[in-house]
């Protein structure tokens, strides 16, 4: 089987030039110049003239049916990955998360038994500790060998998800004796929950407070002490869902002093603010995730971060709730608002109009949302590049054609779209998974079940 892809404008993260790609069976079989295949020996032509060609998105955070506070994430395995589809990403790493008193291999089973058979798109996981203990150190060579060689970790929600520094310091012991990963949900808890509380008690209710109660030096501090305990022990650190300046700041510091550290930022923080949470009545409860959105001037320095590469991913955190039977939870106590939004299917699109706005180049568009994110964990050159012999994960992208985000017509299942009524330059033409169109001419060709297990490598930017 043996599809052409013709006359495009082929993007990697290095540049971009006109070339025909040739994809055999589920792999690019050659990228070349124009003309140089015939179309007799092909099954399928794709005219991609006057648009992009680029690989795959990766988005490297996600939760699908998540368990949260009682309830699940609204997107199943399926239809979290069909809506990544028709986004333009192919590939997904979501998170295993290990819940007090069971082991992560059991977790594991867990999560493979969620997810396989059922995503339309290629997917691995990472792996969320909230149980240090012998055991749990124990398995996590487990984990790597079966191809999870990433650990998240919280220094939020006390008596839930979080580690002591302590606990931190055993598990990062164990990253850098195995090459692995630390990645680090980097607020104080602990500060946090006292000032949620304080809010309570003076009858402060509303969505805002989530914000108001998790300031951003807040944020900034446990990002020092995660990077200081990364130092300490030597372990490589991924900041995941960095939002505030402060935080930022730190990272940037311990990357100028050659410390392997690294960070994600998230499409929310590039393009909304502390203004949508405190939108009147309880439509702000939408916009509630941790860490919070900001005040808007840190979104100025967020675009700096992606260009000088103290930020060095976007992902989403894709972690939809319904706003009609599932944020209501919080309805007069913000704190029980569920925490997340939902936007796997629209990051290709909203860091695309950072290309239109001239924050980022189209270069550095390719390699935050999906070169990167390949090496960051261990998936390159499979993924995160359209070279002979990578997975054939293509996109084609209209860079002239116009969409209006909505829920009335996006596909992850949940009933709003935080981003409704942005008017976007850019849309999504074609998207092959593996070599298999999935979604072309505005209809929709994937299926449940096309989507693999990613057993993936060690982080590949290691000094
Ligand atoms: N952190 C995440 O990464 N996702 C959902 C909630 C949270 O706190
Ligand atoms: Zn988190
Ligand atoms: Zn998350
Ligand atoms: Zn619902």
């Amino acid at each position: 089987m043996r599809t052409l892809i013709r006359g495009g404008t082929v993007l990697s993260a290095s540049g971009a030039a006109t070339a025909d790609v040739l994809v055999e069976d589920e792999r690019v079989a050659a990228v070349a110049a124009p003309g140089l295949f015939g179309e007799e020996a092909v099954d399928t032509v794709v005219d991609a003239t006057g648009k992009y060609v680029l690989p795959g998105g990766i988005d490297a955070h996600t939760h699908m049916e998540m368990p949260f506070g009682g309830t699940f994430s609204a997107d199943t395995f399926e239809t979290g990955t069909r809506a990544a589809a028709w986004g333009g990403t192919t590939t997904i790493i979501d998170f295993a998360v290990q819940k007090k008193g069971t082991s992560l291999l059991s977790t594991l089973d867990t999560w493979h038994a969620k997810a396989d058979g059922d995503c339309a798109v290629d997917y691995g996981f990472h792996m969320i500790i909230s149980d240090v203990n012998d055991t749990t150190l124990k398995e996590m060579e487990s984990c790597i060998g079966g191809g999870v060689t990433s650990f998240k970790m919280f220094m939020a929600y006390p008596g839930v998800f979080y580690s002591t520094d302590g606990e931190i310091l055993r598990a990062m012991h164990k990253a850098t004796e195995t090459g692995s990963t630390i990645m680090m949900h980097a607020e104080n808890g602990i500060a946090i929950d006292e000032l949620v509380a304080k809010a309570l008690a003076d009858g402060r209710t509303d969505p805002v407070q989530h914000g108001l109660t998790r300031p951003p030096e807040l944020e900034g501090e446990a990002t020092s002490r995660a990077i200081t305990l990364a130092q300490v022990t030597g372990a490589p650190l991924y900041i995941v869902h960095l939002s505030a300046a402060q935080a930022l700041a730190a990272v940037a510091q311990a990357r100028d002093g050659g410390q392997n550290v690294f960070a994600e930022t998230c499409p929310q923080y590039l393009y909304l603010s502390i203004e949508d949470l405190a939108k009147p009545g309880f439509e702000g409860a939408k916009y509630v995730a941790s860490p919070p959105l900001r005040e808007q001037h840190h979104q100025a320095d967020l675009w700096r971060g992606l260009r000088t590469n103290d930020l060095s991913v976007v992902s989403t955190d894709h972690c939809p709730f319904c706003f009609k039977d599932q944020k209501e939870l919080g309805r007069g106590d913000f704190a029980k608002i569920p925490n997340g939004m939902p936007g796997v299917e629209h990051r290709m699109d909203l860091l695309h109009q950072g290309v239109v706005a001239g924050e980022i180049s189209l270069a550095r568009w390719v390699e935050i949302s999906s070169t990167t994110p390949a090496r960051m964990f261990g998936l390159y050159p499979r993924k995160g590049v359209l070279a002979p012999g990578s997975d054939a994960d293509i996109v084609v992208y209209d860079p002239a054609g116009r969409q209006t985000i909505s829920a009335q017509t996006h596909h992850m299942n949940v009933d709003y779209s935080a981003y409704e009524g942005f008017q976007l330059t850019g849309k999504v033409d074609t998207v092959l998974s593996r070599g298999r169109i999935v979604v072309a001419g505005g209809e929709y060709h994937g299926s449940a079940g096309h989507g693999r297990f990613l057993s993936r490598d060690l982080c590949q930017y290691l000094n």
